[in-house]
């Protein structure tokens, strides 16, 4: 019986499209005995299949993950780009952190990616950057609308296993349909009441760029709660306040208000932008009452 290694881009109804190391496509079902629930083989995987018929696949195994993450829920991804509009729906810096962090304590690299420029004057998205760039994240410029950085968008995503993330409405099926016109993703108004996109893209998966590497576009959503991470580790996934730390009076700071915190010092002078701090403190603070729940 034939066999291969290949990569699930997407679930249908219990069945995952494989894209064959060979280039082959082919629609499988999972072994019997590989226990399924809505997390066990997720797009991004990679898999062990072996051929059936004309007509599909067994998934035989899932191999093991480089990373998964689950809100988006996808596997093996390199990279996240964290779609952010300039304007409709405006910004939200805590949420670009939420996601900063959660790929940060994942092991894959985020850039953030500021969209809509057509909708603002220059000073909306050069504010936006400045607070990223003190951490010295990568950011990218884009207006899907009228095509602004999408050539560097793709070069970024050339190659690389990448999920969009980001609220609904910031426009990160727009981003894909710039780059790849042929996939014709749905997109959605922002509604005129609520200031917020409605979520047209359901599920996760994979989609092929035309240049190599593969993108998820995933739904958006606005709410994400960081589980599962140390606050011990916290500042190590803000470089922005990791820089700092060494500083610090005591090797134990937690850059809480302690005396002789230079993080709090280079708050004030204004090398770290008061929304990250105000970002790290609120998430320690979750982190803490969720702790305190077990
Ligand atoms: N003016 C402007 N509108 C955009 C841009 N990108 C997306 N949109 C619009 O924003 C709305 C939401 O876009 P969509 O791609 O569905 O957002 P998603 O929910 O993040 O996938 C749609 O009406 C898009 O046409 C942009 O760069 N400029
Ligand atoms: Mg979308
Ligand atoms: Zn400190």
């Amino acid at each position: 019986m034939a066999s291969g290694f290949g990569i699930v881009l997407r679930g249908v109804g219990g069945l995952y499209d494989v894209r064959g190391d060979d280039g082959r496509m082919i629609r499988c079902r999972p072994r019997g005995r590989i226990k399924l629930d809505s997390l066990t083989i997720l797009a991004g995987d990679r898999v062990e299949y072996s051929i059936v018929d004309d007509h599909g696949g067994v998934i035989e195994r899932v191999l093991p993950r480089k990373t998964v993450l689950l809100r988006p829920a996808v596997a093996n991804i390199d990279q996240l780009v964290i779609v952010a509009a300039c304007a409709q729906p405006d910004p939200q810096p805590l949420l670009i952190d939420r996601l900063l962090v959660l790929a940060e304590s994942h092991g894959v690299h985020p850039v953030v990616c500021l969209n809509k420029l057509d909708l603002v004057s220059s000073s909306v998205p050069r504010d936006l950057a400045a607070i990223y760039e003190k951490a010295d994240y990568e950011i990218l410029f884009c207006s899907a609308k009228v095509g602004t950085g999408i050539e560097e968008l793709g070069s970024f995503l050339k190659d690389k296993v990448t999920s969009l993330a980001g609220p609904s409405g910031a426009g990160k099926s727009s981003l894909v349909n710039a780059l790849e016109p042929d996939l014709q993703l749905v997109t959605q108004e922002v509604s005129k009441k609520t200031g917020r996109g409605r979520q047209t893209t359901r599920h996760v998966e994979l989609l092929e760029l035309s240049a190599g590497g593969y993108v998820a576009d995933t739904p958006g959503f606005s709410q994400l709660r960081l589980v599962g991470i140390d606050v011990l580790d916290l500042d190590s996934y803000f470089p922005d306040i990791w820089k700092w730390k060494g500083d610090c009076r005591f090797a134990s700071c937690l850059h809480r208000g302690e005396p002789g915190c230079a993080v709090a010092a280079a708050a004030d002078e204004g090398a770290i932008a008061p929304s990250r701090l105000e970002s790290y403190r609120l998430f320690m603070e979750e982190l803490e009452q969720e702790r305190s729940r077990y």
